[in-house]
């Protein structure tokens, strides 16, 4: 069965949400993945950095039929050996002092909200149903109602109204903007440290310091989704450390599993997941054995193998070649660690052209918004293999 029997089927059953390239893989191993027709390509996009351990990372495989042989699930009705042990990993990890699991990182966010929403009125004081969270322009946080409905982007929220109130949108990267948003009914300020879909954007250096700031000064919430940027995406385990800041409330997913489940969580001081009672909040496979035993791993082999550390060393050599290119199509070359966003003039007719161009080179790639090309290869990759992918982005990027 060849490329097109899969297209064929997916057109046929399949709702279509997505435009994807026309390539069917069906294996992957570290940063390489295979077609139905043998063809092998590098990842570059590591299932939007889901899969930043490489794909089918052994160890992780190992932990998760392990555990799927022993037990799957049980609910949160009962309690289950991983989950206390994953608690423990994971906020020591990442200096939390509390955790709660979840699945999509959408419903992390979603709890997030819920969480600081919560804490607003029992600890802050703020009268019932007034509370109102902060988000920025060209946010990515998921595809719930709630999040698309204070998103930026029309595609993402055109035709799914109504939508939730309690957001205001600022712009991304402007103190002064945020400043004077704020009002005595601001619970939290929720943020992505680098806007993903939004292009791979970059905040001005000291934006999330001074947010730090007013978050103290106005006893608001700093709320980071570091859903894609955290987990070494960007050279540091999560993106606030190169802003030297600690949010008071963080999600993670994605590469909290190595891609092998859906696993997502809400990282927390006690002052704001401390409101939760029994009862408050919950979701059936929210922490279950699997994804705790998967997760417990994942995080196991980002330290063991020194990934952050390759993530930022192989970013700086990435983008620093990157940037050497001379092609008439770069507008510009930004972004951290191994999250990379190539942006184009718009003479250059779409990233698109160019992810398509690549893939027939080898090398599997994602445009976001139009112009930028994003290059996330899982934080396993070699210079080698950089060199490899280099020599393709720079003969695809002067053709005209
Ligand atoms: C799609 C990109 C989109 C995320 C951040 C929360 C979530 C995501 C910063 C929700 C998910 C994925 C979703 C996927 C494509 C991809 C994506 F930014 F990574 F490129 F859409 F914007 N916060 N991002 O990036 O996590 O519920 O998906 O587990 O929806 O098309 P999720």
């Amino acid at each position: 069965m060849n490329t097109q029997y899969f297209i064929d089927l997916e057109n046929q059953f399949g709702a279509r949400n997505y435009l994807p390239l026309d390539v069917v893989i069906t294996r992957g191993k570290g940063i390489w993945l295979w077609d139905v027709e043998g063809n092998k390509f590098m990842d570059c996009l590591s299932a939007y950095s889901a899969v930043n351990q490489g794909h089918c990372h052994p160890k992780i495989m190992q932990a998760l039929v392990d555990q799927a042989a022993k037990l799957a699930l049980t609910s949160r009705a009962f309690r289950n050996e991983q989950l206390g042990h994953f608690y423990e990993e994971l906020c020591e990890l990442t200096h939390s002092h509390m955790a709660l699991p979840m699945n999509s990182g959408a419903e992390a966010v979603e709890t997030m909200i819920k969480a600081v929403r919560k804490w607003g009125y029992k600890i802050k004081g703020v009268p019932r149903d007034k509370a109102e969270i902060i988000v920025c322009e060209n946010n990515f946080h998921g595809r719930t109602i709630t999040l698309v409905g204070f998103s930026s982007e029309g595609s993402y929220r055109n035709g799914f109204g109504p939508f939730t109130p309690g957001f205001k949108i600022v712009p991304f990267g402007d103190v002064e903007a945020l400043k004077k948003s704020i009002t005595p009914n601001t619970v939290g300020f929720l943020v992505e440290p680098i806007q993903g879909e939004g292009g791979v954007v970059i905040p001005p250096a000291g934006y999330l310091k001074q947010a730090r700031e007013l978050c103290d000064r106005h006893n608001i919430v700093l709320m980071l989704d570091e859903i894609q940027t955290g987990l070494g995406r960007t050279g540091k385990l999560l993106a606030g450390e190169h802003e030297g800041i600690e949010a008071d409330v963080t999600v993670i997913g994605k590469a909290l599993s190595g891609g092998f489940y859906p696993v997502s969580a809400v990282l927390s001081n006690r002052e704001v997941l401390g409101t939760f009672t029994p009862g408050d909040h919950g979701s059936t496979f929210g922490g279950n054995p699997i994804a705790c035993a998967v997760a417990r791993q994942a995080l196991k082999v980002i330290v063991e193998e020194h990934m952050v550390e390759n993530a930022a060393a192989m970013g700086e050599y990435f983008m620093g070649q990157l940037k050497k290119i001379e092609s008439p199509w770069i507008r510009e070359v930004r972004g951290k660690g191994l999250m990379i966003g190539v942006e184009l003039i718009p003479e250059a007719g779409g990233a698109r052209h160019y992810c398509e161009r690549l893939l027939e080179k080898g090398l599997l790639c994602k445009e976001t918004h139009e112009n930028v090309i994003r290059f996330a290869p899982p934080l396993v990759i070699q210079r080698d293999e950089i060199d490899w992918a280099l020599e393709r982005i720079e003969s695809v990027l002067k053709e005209r």
